[in-house]
């Protein structure tokens, strides 16, 4: 490796890497669950990678956070109490707290230590939740924590780490057939859906697992993020409440005026798959 920079290698994205030129390491633990590390990168600004995969640079995380909010939460007529499951960097909360209509915030995230680092060194994202006294967090498995609670959330988003380590558990059938029953009537579920250049089978097997535990309606929404492998995610969609392409809240000046990335432009042109996604989602 270049000394002085960060490469993103990992066998979840084989032959392929991004680097950083680091500008100061700030941190590096070790938790029970996780190796965290942190680090100011020249171009990028505060970064923190989990298990060798970034999770949010100060440069780009709005454009993750925003769309894993506030797509499911501008489809949803009239959300009220939201869970977010993973996510203990508090960005999601901050994006879901922007609406007044919501009354509560339950986040669950395994792991203490990436919400204890974040508080110290990522202010920019959690500083608003800790202040509402809507928002309560909590540190346990996801898939546990679901199994307490029925008929309750109009909205739940996974924000998980992929799919190895801790996150085995919040990506498989037995974790969304609790979260279908922990949803109200017209509940929708997002999570963070993967890309489909890079792992295009785990983005089927999430949308045959949505199908599979009975959400009528499996959607996902391309979010354009250069820090991410291949500067692609996306968001996961299953809905009880028809389709989400397009809002069906109006935003007021006040949240728009607060977006660095969603608009209602950018929520309905989000749905638009390359033929190549369409053909693969849609038919099989
Ligand atoms: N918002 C920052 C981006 C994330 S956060 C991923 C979070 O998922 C981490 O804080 C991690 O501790 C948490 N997590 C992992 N497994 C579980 C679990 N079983 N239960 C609850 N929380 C969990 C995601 C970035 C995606 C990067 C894509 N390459």
């Amino acid at each position: 490796f270049k000394k002085g920079w960060y490469t993103e290698i990992s066998d979840d994205w084989p032959g392929v890497a991004q680097s950083y030129e680091i500008e100061k390491e700030i941190a590096h633990e070790k938790s029970k669950f996780q190796d965290i590390q942190i680090f100011k990168s020249k171009r990028c600004g505060m970064t923190m990678s989990i298990d060798g995969a970034i999770q949010s640079t100060e440069m780009d995380e709005f454009a993750y956070h925003e769309m894993m909010a506030h797509i499911v939460l501008y489809s949803h007529p009239n959300p009220k109490r939201v869970l977010i499951i993973g996510g203990g960097d508090m960005g999601v909360a901050r994006e879901v707290l922007k609406h007044k209509c919501i009354e509560l915030v339950d986040n669950c995230d395994i792991d203490d230590k990436v919400t204890e680092l974040s508080k110290k060194h990522f202010p920019h994202l959690t500083d608003i939740p800790l202040k509402d006294p809507r928002y309560h967090i909590m540190f346990q498995d996801g898939a546990k924590f679901m199994e307490s609670k029925v008929n309750y959330y109009d909205i739940i988003i996974t924000d998980s780490t992929d799919p190895t380590g801790p996150a085995v558990s919040i990506f498989n059938k037995s974790y969304y057939e609790k979260v279908f029953k922990a949803l109200r009537p017209g509940g929708i579920i997002c999570s963070q859906g993967e890309s489909y250049w890079l792992d295009l089978d785990i983005v089927l097997n999430l949308r045959n697992i949505m199908k599979e535990v009975g959400f009528p309606v499996v959607e996902y929404s391309t979010i354009q993020i250069p820090t991410y492998p291949f500067g692609s995610i996306g968001c996961i969609i299953g809905s009880n409440a028809g389709s989400c392409k397009k809002p069906r809240r109006a935003m007021t000046k006040e949240e728009a005026d607060s977006m660095k990335y969603y608009s209602k432009e950018m929520h309905e042109a989000s749905f638009v798959m390359p033929q190549f996604f369409k053909k693969r989602f849609e038919s099989e």
